[in-house]
């Protein structure tokens, strides 16, 4: 049966009124409320309006909150991509609850309450848009598409208690603040770049990643595999890519590569979540391992020694050599058959030893090679120069305000991603005094993560050009998964939501409010967050296993 929740968090601090007189019940009950009414007092029930990216409409209904009960059921539309979500749904609240929640897509009447998952023709909600209605009788999930499904549950995640998080099941009162929630994204591309060529990280390091982009509903991962210090995909065809220039890393660090069923493992895991990845093989710059394994591809046709520093701009595969570009047909033909994403990223950037003209004529030639593998093309802001082919976007990494050059391929049809290096280079420092990270484009804290707008942020480029926003975390000195989330965390929530919140909804001052509170929720799920000040952290907060201090 399902319970009226208290309407307030005041009520929860005494315990619901139980039939047993104190005197009899245990000890351990008495400490396990006392526990839960200490908790409860220090740490308010989530709000409606508490979610991060901020929806696009909240309409709370303090009347109607709902009480997830030991007897709930998920009941799905009988598509199986909804089912999938329904799974998910069940593997994110099983844990926490100790509750069975069953899945069933059948459309016969259950028990009244649980959470229903709807698939719906509503085309208002578009591509990943979903609605959200809580009530004391049960919640309904109710989208066109089964990524809408997906950021509705991420959504009811979020209005769960901090406790959602725990892996193990924790007494709580698994209350759903009531009211409802129409919801769709402002951008369709929100990402996360991991380089994962300056310092290796293995395939569960990479899922984890994308479980952090599904919680704040990034739905974009791209991958720099190559670089300098480390090619990181096996390449069939070119063998010792991997095996060769994937044997070292920055400094003495351990190298490695994803052999093509790690990066398949990979593709899987995202595609379920509803995350496509985008792989980039940076060109003609930034090559320097594929030079130590072969040195045909070296403008001097030696292969190199292997190099650890972290310098750019000085390699670059011979732009007048046929064999660079059998490479890389071969190279892109491989990776397209192995990725379902419809973009290949071709880098492009610091290729500084190349003349301009020399360059263009390359990244012409590697445009034309995508577009004959059916695939579309991203390249850093510096291709703008090479003709335009359908479907090019830019990827904006700079740190001012205008850049001809980029309004002008945009001009003649390019669209961009909006990674601009001093708002959303999350490998920057948030301080002068933080232990890890780069400086060159400024200390980037929270507010300055948040405090953007992709819309206007290029002078002399229309609104309607800009597809979206992206972090970038470069790991020349981020070396384990524990640093990765002490950079995301709490910055990547910020880029998130410029990402997909309406521009009414921007607002600091409520922002770092509704941020702060999942501190708790963080630090449950055991990610690695900077408590950086600046941030009305609540006091419950337990410090976060493993952190990297400073
Ligand atoms: N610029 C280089 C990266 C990396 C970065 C670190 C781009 C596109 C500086 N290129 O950003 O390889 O070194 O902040």
């Amino acid at each position: 049966m399902v319970g009226r929740a208290p309407a307030t968090w005041a009520e929860t601090a005494v315990p619901a009124g139980d039939a047993v007189p104190a005197a009899e019940r245990s000890a351990a009950e008495l400490a396990r409320t006392a526990e839960r009414t200490a908790a409860s007092l220090l740490a308010p029930p989530t709000r409606l309006g508490d979610v991060v990216p901020a929806p696009e409409q909240v309409e709370p209904d303090g009347t109607a909150d709902y009480l997830l009960a030991a007897d709930a059921v998920i009941r799905v539309s009988a598509d199986p991509a909804a089912v999938a979500v329904a799974g998910q749904l069940a593997a994110l609240l099983r844990p926490p609850t100790g509750y069975p929640l069953p899945v069933t897509d059948t459309a016969a009447p259950v028990p009244a309450g649980g959470i229903a998952l709807v698939l719906t023709d509503e085309t208002a909600l578009g591509a990943e848009g979903y609605r959200l209605d809580i009530r004391p009788d049960g919640v309904r999930v109710a989208a066109g598409t089964a990524a809408g499904l997906l950021h509705g549950v991420q959504t009811l995640r979020q209005l769960l208690p901090p406790t959602v998080e725990s892996a193990t099941p924790t007494t709580e009162r698994w209350v759903l603040p009531g009211g409802s929630i129409l919801d769709r994204p402002r951008y369709p591309h929100r990402g996360v770049m991991l380089d994962v060529a300056r310092h290796f990280f293995g395939v569960t390091d990479v899922l984890r990643v994308i479980d952090h982009l599904g919680r704040y509903k990034l739905n974009r991962l791209h991958l720099h595999l190559t670089d300098d210090q480390g090619w990181r995909i096996a390449i069939d065809s070119w063998p010792r890519l991997a095996a060769v220039g994937g044997a070292g890393a920055v400094g003495d660090a351990p190298g490695g590569y994803y052999t093509q069923a790690d990066y398949q493992r990979i593709m899987a895991y995202a595609a379920d979540r509803y995350v496509t990845v985008i792989p980039e093989v940076d060109l003609p710059g930034h090559t320097h391992a594929a030079l130590t394994a072969y040195g045909e591809l070296a403008p001097d046709g030696i292969a190199p020694r292997p190099y650890t520093g972290t310098e750019v701009g000085f390699s670059y595969v011979d732009p007048s050599n046929e064999r660079s570009y059998d490479f890389v047909a071969d190279v892109l033909g491989e990776l397209a058959a192995l990725t379902p994403g419809r973009w290949l990223h071709i880098g492009g950037d610091e290729a500084f030893k190349v003349p301009a003209e020399v360059y263009a004529g390359f990244v012409d030639r590697v445009q034309r090679i995508v577009a004959g593998l059916g695939r579309d093309v991203i390249g850093w802001h510096q291709i703008a120069p090479a003709a335009h082919v359908d479907g090019r976007i830019l990827q904006w990494w700079g740190t001012t305000g205008a850049d001809p050059v980029t309004a002008e391929a945009v001009r003649r049809g390019a669209r961009l991603i909006l990674s601009p290096g001093n708002h959303a280079y999350l490998d920057m420092k948030y301080t002068s005094d933080t232990p890890i990270g780069h400086d060159w484009a400024g200390l980037i804290d929270v507010r300055r993560a948040y405090e953007w707008d992709p819309a206007s942020h290029l002078v002399g480029v229309p609104a309607e050009a800009v597809l979206g926003v992206e972090a970038p975390l470069w790991t020349e000195s981020v070396t384990t998964l524990a640093e990765i989330e002490f950079m995301l965390f709490p910055r990547l929530p910020a880029i998130a939501e410029r990402g997909w919140s309406p521009r009414k909804r921007h607002d600091w001052d409520t922002f770092r409010e509704r941020l702060a509170g999942h501190g708790p929720r963080w630090a449950r799920a055991g990610i690695a967050y900077h408590r950086c000040p600046g941030l009305p952290w609540p006091q419950t907060v337990p410090a976060p296993r493993g952190s990297t201090s400073g």
